[in-house]
């Protein structure tokens, strides 16, 4: 873990908007020569991806099981700007569960007027929520961190939207699951920050009505023993990953055996974890 971690703790005024709106915003977690390293990165695998599927090339995108796909997306999996903030809000005994990579390009012929009449609201990883919750009873579990790579500071650039506070609503609080109705924000980010949220809050993508292209990583941080959501082809990382990332790419020194235990030599990031508190604690 890059020294500088301990700087960037979850804030309590991150946990308290966090708490409040299912979601929060950390500009500056990526400099300018990454951002648009990370930028052109997925656009050249979001349109070979788009070559092998046939995908016009004005449609949205997203690459599942992402991570795995550049030597260079590695250095995310413990960005040390981002993952002490997970931390904060699951504990440190978790992985990466999920990655996709997207690009959302201009939507040709569309207006702000035609915004609102697409969209698809849900959480992540819904069957959680199906399975799990009753009555006020619906875990966490997981949270992602989007990673901002094309200037989001203005509305309607297919800015992540959300119902603020809704990862509290078991069903949709909404009326109409395919449009965006008044109580939807766009979220306003700028290049090379990250947008943390709850995989329980009402959140949709939505149409691109910008002449600028959205780029975008969404990185899944969840519990060690949680399913992945997608392949996670990360094995040729396993040699060069420092244990942190090892822990967060879901290695275990005990198998499969290792995943809903808390072995001490599988947690390295558990020990990170707690060094850094007790220090903060002196
Ligand atoms: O593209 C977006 O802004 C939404 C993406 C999304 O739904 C997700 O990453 O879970
Ligand atoms: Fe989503």
């Amino acid at each position: 873990m890059d020294p500088k971690a301990k700087e960037h703790l979850l804030t309590e005024a991150e946990a308290n908007e966090f708490q409040q709106n299912g979601y929060f915003v950390v500009e500056d977690v990526l400099p300018q020569s990454l951002t648009e390293r990370l930028r052109q990165l997925t656009a050249d695998v979001v349109n070979e991806d788009r070559d092998r599927l046939n995908i016009p090339q004005d449609r949205f995108h997203g690459v599942l099981d992402f991570i795995g796909q550049r030597d260079e997306f590695l250095r995310l999996v413990d960005w040390y700007k981002t993952v002490p903030k997970i931390c904060g809000l699951l504990g440190p005994e978790i992985k990466l569960y999920h990655t996709v990579g997207m690009e959302t390009p201009p939507a040709r012929g569309k207006t702000t007027e035609d915004h609102h009449e697409w969209a698809n609201w849900h959480t992540d990883t819904g069957n959680l929520t199906r399975d799990l919750a009753r009555d006020s009873f619906n875990p966490m579990i997981s949270v992602k961190v989007g990673y901002v790579l094309s200037d989001l500071t203005s509305p309607y650039m297919a800015n992540f939207t959300c119902i603020p506070g809704s990862q509290n609503n078991i069903d949709y609080p909404g009326s109409h699951r395919q449009f965006i109705e008044t109580n939807a924000r766009q979220v306003l980010a700028p290049c090379g920050s990250a947008i943390i949220f709850d995989r329980r809050l009402w959140h949709t993508p939505t149409l691109n009505i910008s002449s600028t292209t959205r780029y975008m990583i969404f990185n899944g941080y969840s519990y060690r023993w949680l399913a992945n959501r997608d392949e996670q082809r990360i094995r040729h990382f396993l040699r060069r990953a420092t244990p942190i990332q090892r822990q967060l790419l879901g290695f275990s020194n005990h198998g499969a055996y290792g995943s809903s235990n808390s072995f001490p030599d599988d947690l390295p990031l558990k020990d990170w974890f707690e060094a850094v508190k007790l220090e903060g604690a002196v």
